[in-house]
């Protein structure tokens, strides 16, 4: 086997999904388009890689339920050349954004097949201009409604455009800190900016490399692989652009002597760079990537640590997470500091999927996996009946799936001990998804959105507020359903669904899942202030997914909490109260 681009099977489920939107704007056939499209979604979940198996000749891809043979070539082709020529064929057919245009919410490939065809439509602002000038509702079913819809998504996706997750950027940072390590004479290398932040999506990668070598460590950056094009290269700094995703990478060489005030400098947020600046300068100081000095002689106060800086200018040392210039100054010159949760602090995971639904591991595995990370307690919440593609619980396979986890904990073989849950669907109406004497029997329930998201505010606020008045509900899932660069945050009262969450005592999640980090720090910080309880979950469909436990804790930490606020840092026995019944 030739070896191939060694792409991840979120490369191949994309290239597939694409290919189908492509066919689908085309009109093909739409069985066919559905083969597209189901070998994407199995492909997505797949828990090994498809890029070894396609490599392996004594392996074949149709065993994987979804890939027929017809799909097999394509995927093999896919390996080889990053496309397939059913997708090259309809590019060069369309313009070149057509891919962009399929993006965009609320333009399906049947809208944008009309407006290809009817206006020509061939850029971003051909389509707002045609949303501007009243020429979208002209079409069959289109209205004012599609025009506005339309240009806020534009909007959104202007914003986002260009910006990456921060899974990726990680992915790009260990790749390439793994390509330097064996240059002499470096002491760090260490990934700055947003990434270090943890914010949830960066804009581009900030990479400082520390020690005598690091000059040279510049030169072997220069080779790696991955780069595309070499942007910039000074006597510190190299600026490269990554691969086919077009990640820049800014990677600067650093002395020992400035270490710590180039880490505070590039780390940011540039916001909280200004507002320390400032503070620097009342105080009768400079401060610059290269160190604080005293403004009367130039002599250097701090810069080797980051540590030394803060404290010279009279402040406490500012976790990255909190660097936003969103109050952490006042806490820092105070030296009132929260003490943020830690991943140290989490011992359970309280949502996650299994085999029974669209998990791709048992009950037992994924309970073993949870030991080994060293948790007290898991919930196990496979989806409710409405998820139907995922063959979701009713309320009979809930009764037995309770009696089952009640006599596992009996017999304690598993070593940790696991709750019986369900993330049931919050319903269009608000309603839950199954009957509340099935809910009763359940330790944990999680209650999530998962359809009908275009809901006007006011119609998704009664949702959510009706779903709270179900005494068995525990946890709101996801509340907000963004997915990051993907699709917003659906709108509601945010203010009055967490008062009354907390009027019931319904914890909020932050799901640790990098594509939706939801609640986002930001809302968490408000839903604490308003006196919620979060708890921290994985959303694991697989093992492997239990470690993306990080994410959420860095949300959480962007959000301001500690472990006090957060349930699922409470001892079994203690968090045992925290969820039962009154
Ligand atoms: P990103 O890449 O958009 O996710 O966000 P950052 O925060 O990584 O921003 P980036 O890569 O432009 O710059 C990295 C850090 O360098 C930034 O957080 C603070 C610092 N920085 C960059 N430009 C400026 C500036 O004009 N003034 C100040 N004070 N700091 C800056
Ligand atoms: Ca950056
Ligand atoms: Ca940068
Ligand atoms: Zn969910």
């Amino acid at each position: 086997m030739p070896a191939g681009l060694n792409l991840e099977n979120r490369d191949y489920a994309r290239i597939l999904a694409e290919t189908s939107d492509l066919m689908e704007i085309a009109g093909e056939d739409s069985f066919r388009i559905r083969s597209y499209r189901n070998g994407a979604a199995a492909i997505e979940g797949y828990p090994e890689r498809i890029d070894e198996i396609l490599g392996d000749p004594t392996r074949s891809i149709t065993s994987i339920p979804g890939i027929g043979k017809g799909l097999a070539a394509i995927l093999a082709e896919i390996r080889a050349t990053g496309s397939c020529s059913q997708r090259e064929r309809l590019l060069e057919r369309y313009p070149p954004t057509a891919l962009e245009f399929l993006r965009i919410q609320g333009l399906g490939p049947k809208t944008i097949a009309l407006l290809f065809e009817h206006f020509h439509m061939q850029t971003m602002s051909d389509l707002e201009k045609l949303c501007r000038e009243q020429k979208i509702r002209e079409l069959p079913r289109m209205g004012a409604k599609t025009e506005e819809k339309i240009l806020r998504s534009v909007e959104q996706y202007k914003l986002r455009s260009g910006r990456f997750l921060l899974t990726f950027g990680e992915r790009i940072a260990s790749e390439l800190m793994d390509f330097l390590k064996d240059v002499e004479g470096i002491t760090s290398i260490i990934p700055a900016g947003s990434l270090r932040r943890g914010k949830e999506t960066i804009g581009d990668l900030d990479l400082l490399i520390t020690g005598p070598g690091a000059a040279a460590a510049l030169d072997r950056a220069a080779q790696f692989p991955r780069i595309d094009q070499v942007l910039g290269r000074g006597v510190n700094k190299l600026s490269v652009k990554i691969g086919r995703e077009g990640l820049q990478v800014d990677i600067r060489a650093l002395a020992a002597e400035s270490h710590g005030a180039a880490m505070q400098y590039f780390t940011g947020s540039k916001e909280h760079n200004v507002a320390v600046r400032i503070r620097a300068v009342r105080l009768g100081y400079k401060l610059s990537e290269y160190g604080l000095f005293r403004n009367e002689d130039d002599s250097r106060v701090a810069g080797e640590t980051e540590q030394g800086v803060y404290e010279a200018l009279g402040l406490a040392w500012v976790p990255p997470e909190m660097r936003e210039n969103c109050g952490e100054l006042e806490a820092a010159e105070q030296h009132a500091i929260p003490p943020l949760v830690r991943l140290e602090d989490m011992r359970g995971d309280l949502h996650m999927h299994t085999t029974e639904t669209d998990g791709r591991a048992s009950l037992e595995e994924m309970a073993e996996a949870a030991r080994a990370h060293g948790y007290e307690y898991i919930a196990i919440t496979d989806h409710s009946k409405a998820i139907a593609m995922s063959f979701g619980l009713n309320e009979e396979r809930v009764e037995a799936f309770a009696a089952r986890v009640r006599a596992l904990n009996e017999s304690a073989h598993l070593g940790i001990h696991v709750f019986s849950g369900i993330e049931c669907d919050i319903l269009r109406d608000g309603t839950l998804d199954l009957a509340w004497d099935a809910l009763a029997q359940l330790d944990f329930v999680i209650g999530s959105v998962h359809s009908h998201m275009n809901l006007e505010a006011a119609e998704m606020t009664d949702r959510l507020l009706r779903a709270l008045e179900c005494p068995h509900l525990r946890l709101l899932g996801h509340p907000t359903g963004r997915l990051l660069l993907n699709r917003d945050p659906y709108p509601f009262d945010f203010d009055r669904v967490v008062a009354e969450a907390v009027k019931r005592g319904v914890m909020l999640e932050i799901n640790s899942s990098p594509e939706r980090l939801d609640l986002s720090g930001n809302l968490a910080r408000t839903a604490k202030a308003k006196g919620a309880r979060f708890c921290i979950d994985t959303d694991a469909h697989h093992p492997n997914h239990l470690r993306n436990m990080r994410y959420g804790v860095l949300t959480a930490r962007r959000g301001w909490l500690e472990s006090g606020d957060v349930a699922n840092t409470l001892s079994l026995a203690e968090f045992k109260k925290q969820i039962a019944r009154v």
